[in-house]
């Protein structure tokens, strides 16, 4: 098979969504989270990425958003309906899920087995029958939400690899749907992805699909050639063929909500803490801000730094790593035992090198808010994004986003999905120490002038395509692949 070269980003046409009827989006989570207080129930909004790019043609279709709440069905107990009352008030639909189903669907399948082969690491444990039992019936308990709600001329856009059997489940009883699919991890080298128990049944799930989206073309690609070797199905161009169904593969890259970073920047609050956080003169700050995971590159980090600490003992008392962690998937042991490792780490780094009125490393386990989160990336001389494999980063572009004053160095690893776009970072192989080491070297000696002319080119590429120029342009692209079946459901009525 030939895998066509053609696969480039797809620009969206418009800032605007098209009114292309009412949009049911489907996510493992809901953008919101349920909490029982005192026995009442507590509605708490997430501003997430995809929450924030979603949120205006969610509302403004009247769409709903059907997810997890994040309560188990024990937590919830007799207060579901009445939790269910609420989200329905708020536009979404709760799945309820047992302690069993979320064990099993979540942690066992979801996140111990598919997540690390989507990051091309094959020395996972293969799941067992059971997780992958209830990663089947909890897709299907979501596609059934769907079904339930569908009305003719609704768009479903279906996300993430926790509910990949989604589109070919809704597609089995409801023929005409239009259903689209974004993947936000990376798509792995095809030989990785067999390597999992039930990858052809995965595949075969997507292809339930009008469109399937990734961050980028190489993972696009990537999962073309999947289909071919693996399922054997016809590629024409960027499309593939399942019967009489032409079903588009693109590239759609991610971005984030600029505007709101930008303005954050200037919010007098934040200014101060910057102040507060630069602290002592002649002490270079460098920066990381990181979900807790394996794959986003912690421990290679922390190790290039102690190296460098190590080689170059000038850096000795003039440079600082601020780490900052947010808690992840604890009930999963390979991420109980990252957190464990990470920390071995932080404290050997400082009880070699820590003296009075220096600490090498900061290091902080735990969630901060927008202001504290935009105040560290101002206030960083060096922003370190240096995941072994992540399927865009998002991180990378809110740093460029809150640095309106264009200074500050961003090395940012090669495997990162967002390193396609943002090639005037300091690019830099996240798993050669010696290599982070340079990058270290040279992000901290960088001019001023150097620094602005790098910044100017990063802060263009993240202002020309926000979350909202994503949500448009994959909406878009379904819309126009399924115009015809559109106007025949509402004929149809
Ligand atoms: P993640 O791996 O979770 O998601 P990433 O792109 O790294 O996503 O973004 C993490 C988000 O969490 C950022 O918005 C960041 O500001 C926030 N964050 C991190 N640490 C924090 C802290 N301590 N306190 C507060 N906020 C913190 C997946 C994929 C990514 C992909 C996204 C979007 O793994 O590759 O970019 O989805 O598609």
């Amino acid at each position: 098979m030939t895998i066509p070269a053609s696969l480039v980003p797809l620009p969206p046409r418009s800032r605007s969504i098209a009114p292309g009827g009412r949009l049911l989006i489907v996510s493992n989570r809901l953008p919101m989270t349920m909490r029982v207080h005192r026995g009442t129930v507590e509605v708490q909004r997430s501003s997430g990425g995809l929450a924030t790019g979603l949120h205006g043609v969610h509302s403004d279709t009247g769409g709903i958003w059907i997810g997890w709440p994040g309560l188990s069905t024990e937590q919830a107990g007799a207060l579901w309906p009445e939790m269910q009352q609420s989200l329905s008030a708020a536009g979404a639909a709760g799945i309820p899920l047992s302690r069993h189903e979320l064990d099993g669907f979540y942690s066992r399948f979801s996140n111990g087995a598919l997540w690390p082969v989507l990051h091309d690491r094959v020395d996972h444990p293969a799941p067992d029958d059971d997780a992958w039992a209830l990663y089947r019936a909890v897709n299907e308990r979501y596609a059934e939400a769907v079904i339930e709600r569908l009305r003719p001329g609704d768009r479903i856009w279906v996300h993430d690899y926790q509910l990949m059997l989604v589109p070919r489940l809704v597609r089995e009883r409801c023929p005409h749907a239009r259903i689209g699919f974004f993947l936000h991890t990376p798509f792995p080298d095809p030989l990785s992805f067999a390597t999992l128990l039930h990858a052809g049944e995965l595949l075969d799930g997507l292809l339930g699909a009008d469109v399937i989206g990734f961050h980028t073309c190489a993972y696009a690609r990537r999962f073309l050639q999947a289909v071919s070797d693996q399922l054997h199905r016809p590629i024409r161009g960027d499309d593939v063929l399942v019967g009489s169904r032409r079903i588009r593969v693109g590239a759609f890259p991610m971005g984030i909500d600029v505007a709101s970073f930008d303005a954050c920047a200037a919010e007098p609050e934040v200014r101060v803490e910057v102040q507060r956080l630069r602290g002592t003169r002649g002490v270079a700050r460098m920066l990381g801000v990181d979900r807790l995971d394996y794959t986003k590159g912690i421990s290679e980090r922390l190790l290039a730094f102690e190296r460098l600490l190590t080689r170059s003992p000038e850096w000795r008392g003039r440079v600082q790593l601020s780490q900052l962690a947010v808690p992840s998937r604890e009930d999963v042991r390979a991420y109980r035992s990252l957190r464990e490792h990470v920390e071995q780490v932080v404290n050997r780094i400082n009880g070699a090198f820590a003296r009075p009125g220096w600490t090498p490393v900061e290091y902080r386990y735990g969630s901060v808010d927008m202001t504290a989160l935009v105040a560290l990336y101002r206030a960083a001389d060096v922003m370190l994004v240096t995941p072994i494999r992540d399927g865009m980063n998002l991180v990378a572009k809110e740093f460029v986003a809150s640095r309106s004053d264009c200074r500050g160095a961003l090395v940012l690893g090669e495997r990162a999905g967002a390193a396609e776009e943002l090639r005037s970072s300091l690019l830099v192989d996240p798993t050669d120490t010696d290599a982070l080491v340079r990058s270290y070297h040279t992000a901290l000696e960088m001019t001023t002038a150097e620094q602005r002319t790098r910044m100017r080119g990063l802060r263009h590429i993240v202002a020309g395509n926000d979350v909202f120029r994503w949500a448009a342009g994959f909406l878009e692209t379904l819309d126009s692949r399924t115009a015809r079946r559109r106007a025949l459901a509402l004929r149809l009525g």
